[in-house]
This record gives C-alpha cells, sequence and structure tokens, in this order.
C-alpha cells in the first residue's frame, strides 16, 4: 500500500518541515503537559472532508500520519475499507488504537484531549454556544441540505437552482452569511474549529454551483482569511498536493 506521511512530507519539503513544527513551543509544551501525545493516523482522500482533521492538527502542532494513494481517491478509499469495513468514509482516524469516524466528532476528541484549551471557546462565555451551533450545523444541516439539493439536481435537470424560492443549501447559506453580518468568526469573536467544520459545505456549495456566490459576500470574505491562515496553506500542500482529484461535476449555471 503507498502510503504519504506528512512526517516524511516534512523532511523533503521545505514548507512542510515548518508546517510540522510551527506551533509554538509554549503550547507544545501544553499539550504535553495535558495528555500524553498520541499517535494520530489519518486515512485521507485528497479534497474530501479528512482535510479538517489534518488542518487540525496543523494548527494545534500536533504529529500525525496521513495516508493517502496521491491522485488516485479510489485507490484511498480501498486503503480506508482495508482498515474500516464497516463504514468506509473518510476521515477515519486512528487515535493510538481507537478507530474514529465523523469529522466533527473526531475534531472534538482531539480538541478535548489535546486542544489544551485552544481553538475552542470556554465553556462558559457567549462564544461557546455560537462556536458548538456551527461544529454541529456545518454536518448537520450545510452539508446535508447543500449536498441534497446537488443531488436532486443532478438526478433531475443538473441544473444550478436559481429560482426566487431558496433551496435548503441556500437557506443554510443564508443562515450562515447572516451569522458572519455579526461575528468575524462561527465561533464569536475567534477563529475556532467551527470555522475549520465550515469550510468543506461552503466550499461545495460554491464550487458545486448549489449556491450562487455573489449573495453571500460576507461569506467569501471570511473564506479568503481562512484559507490565508498558515496552517490551512500547510493543509493543502500536505493532503491536496495537485489540487482536486477527481471532483464531482458542477451543475451547470443558466
Ligand atoms: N458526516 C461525515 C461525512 C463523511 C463523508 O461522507 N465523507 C465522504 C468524503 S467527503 C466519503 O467518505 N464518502 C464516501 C465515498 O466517497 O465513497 C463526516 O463529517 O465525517
Amino acid at each position: 500500500m503507498k502510503t504519504f506521511s506528512a512526517i516524511a512530507l516534512a523532511m523533503t519539503m521545505a514548507f512542510a518541515a515548518q508546517a510540522c513544527t510551527s506551533a509554538p513551543p509554549a503550547a507544545e509544551a501544553q499539550v504535553a503537559q495535558t495528555q500524553p501525545t498520541p499517535k494520530i493516523v489519518i486515512y485521507h482522500a485528497e479534497g474530501r472532508r479528512s482535510e479538517r482533521v489534518v488542518w487540525l492538527c496543523e494548527e494545534l502542532g500536533l504529529p500525525y500520519e496521513l495516508k493517502f494513494r496521491r491522485g488516485d481517491v479510489a485507490g484511498s478509499f480501498e486503503d480506508i475499507f482495508a482498515v474500516n469495513p464497516g463504514m468506509r468514509v473518510a476521515p477515519t482516524v486512528f487515535y493510538n488504537d481507537e478507530l474514529l469516524v465523523e469529522s466533527g466528532a473526531i475534531l472534538e476528541v482531539i480538541l478535548d484531549r489535546n486542544g489544551n484549551g485552544r481553538l475552542v471557546p470556554p465553556v462558559n462565555s457567549a462564544d461557546y454556544g455560537l462556536h458548538l451551533k456551527f461544529m454541529h450545523f456545518a454536518e448537520g444541516t450545510l452539508a446535508s441540505d447543500v449536498i441534497a439539493d446537488y443531488r436532486v439536481a443532478r438526478a433531475t435537470d443538473g441544473k444550478a437552482p436559481r429560482g426566487e424560492k431558496e433551496t435548503d443549501g441556500q437557506r443554510a447559506m443564508r443562515f450562515a452569511e447572516d451569522h458572519l453580518a455579526k461575528y468575524p468568526w462561527f465561533g464569536g469573536s475567534e477563529f475556532t474549529a467551527a470555522d475549520i467544520m465550515m469550510v468543506f459545505p461552503i466550499s461545495y456549495a460554491i464550487r458545486m454551483n448549489v449556491a450562487d456566490p455573489a449573495k453571500y459576500p460576507r461569506i467569501a470574505a471570511w473564506q479568503q482569511k481562512v484559507e490565508a491562515r498558515p496552517a490551512f496553506k500547510r493543509m493543502l500542500a500536505i493532503a491536496r498536493p495537485d489540487g482536486r482529484v477527481a471532483p464531482p461535476p458542477s451543475l451547470t449555471l443558466p
């Protein structure tokens, strides 16, 4: 099985070398004090939700091993099936010997055990409720509604929905846009793991033409901010080195 290890990449790519060692020393020391550094193995497919776990580890400066077949999404999924036959899904993650699925839950496990308070607002703050809302909204509402819109369109005329009546996915995008009128980040005043969760369904909605980007200028500005983060760029270089591989086709614009 051909695999790619973030650690191996870090040895050969100058910027990746920075990637795996770029957390502030103080933060790394804190992680070491709270929990022993785990062995995290991320089963990944390029352009898929497993990028969230890579990005989180990069933000936290946690070491991880990344397994995927470069340029071969179907092959990457075969490797996932071999270790997780009950649920062939990306991300599939081993945290030491625990097999984890469901990206939001995986992020929460890592944050609870090794985050040392980073990327989550204090539990008693007003931001905490916002953060948790969008941690769950990302998959529970936005991703499911946007993907349902996409599938309905693909099963019918293949056209981007651009009628006056909002689709469920567009309604969810508007809800996110309205939130950003009041707060700079999905978790309130600071960048949190909720922002990591929101990137996939938002970029899917825009890329697949489910939603018209002109209607969501705050989302567009937020996307620029998150994509400018050094940890996001490191994630792209490591987990999506050749850009998107085998992306599904976008809906046809009118
Ligand atoms: N809610 C799950 C969704 C995971 C999911 O559906 N992942 C996609 C890739 S983005 C997948 O593995 N699809 C199966 C396939 O393409 O065969 C999560 O957030 O982890």
